[in-house]
């Protein structure tokens, strides 16, 4: 995209079209979501952006930003930003955006297409309940976290450099390290298929983790050179592992299936 001298956009001939939706968000806030559409029709999330009105003098103030709204987003997501306190939070059972601040917080967010955003410091339980549902742990945050989901697609994203990323079994549930020393539990990942005999991932568990592209200095790979690393976990029985192609996955990604013993049915 050009900027003209007038303030006016124009788009450049062969480029990717930007789009805009502005719609009024459940707690009575207006969501503003900037996305593009390449020449094949794929649209992609660019910025989200939560925006307080004041009537009274007119006044506009933003109150979250974020680029990781998941896909093309629907804008009736009941968006909640809780502080850097320790908070308890409910959601309904509708899409619920919720974002911790920090804070040893326990966030249920019941039904509906949940996304739940944990930053900053703390340990953190997060239950996700039905539907397909979105953790996202973002760079920096530290601490631990336990993840329980009800049955769903569900996906877990960590953000920063997770290039040492360790993951083990311990008890029976999944125990991620990430590359500052944090931890996260994940319940319920694998359940038992007793007509085969085989360790699958159970519809509570996450049926992938996505991290993103770091180079050898430690420094995010963007532009051209961006891409994501989609990990299926196996655990270390006899695992029956089916490694889909996830939605959000381009040319460049690699999906990488980690087990000890696993049969793999790519689909
Ligand atoms: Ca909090």
């Amino acid at each position: 995209m050009n900027l003209s001298d007038d303030g006016w956009i124009e788009e450049t001939p062969g480029a990717e079209a930007p789009m805009v939706n502005i719609a009024q968000l459940k707690n009575g806030n207006i969501g503003v979501n900037l996305s593009k559409i390449d020449t094949e029709g794929k649209i992609t999330q660019l910025k989200f952006v939560e925006i307080e009105f004041e009537a009274s003098d007119s006044s506009m103030t933003e109150v979250a930003a974020s680029v990781e709204y998941p896909g093309f987003i629907p804008l009736d997501f009941q968006v909640t930003d809780l502080g850097s306190g320790s908070d308890l939070y409910m959601g309904e059972g509708l899409q619920d955006h919720i974002s911790t601040g920090g804070g040893d917080d326990k966030i249920m967010s019941a039904g509906g297409d949940d996304v739940v955003v944990v930053q900053g410091q703390g340990d953190v339980e997060v239950d996700t309940g039905l539907g397909d549902d979105r953790v996202i742990v973002e760079d920096g945050w530290s601490g631990t976290l336990l993840v329980k989901n009800g049955a769903g697609s569900n996906i877990l994203e960590i953000g920063g450099n997770q290039e040492d990323i360790d993951v083990d079994i311990v008890d029976g549930k999944v125990e991620v390290t990430t590359g500052n020393g944090s931890t996260i539990t994940i319940d319920e990942q694998h359940s038992l298929n007793t007509q085969t005999g085989l360790v699958e991932i159970s519809d509570k568990g996450f049926e992938y983790i996505k991290i993103d592209g770091y180079d050898d200095q430690g420094l995010l790979h963007e532009g051209e050179d961006a891409y994501s690393t989609y990990i299926v976990l196996g655990s270390n029985d006899a695992n029956y592992l089916v490694a889909s192609q996830p939605d959000d996955a381009e040319d460049n990604d690699e999906v990488y299936v980690g087990a000890v013993m696993a049969l793999i049915s790519l689909s």
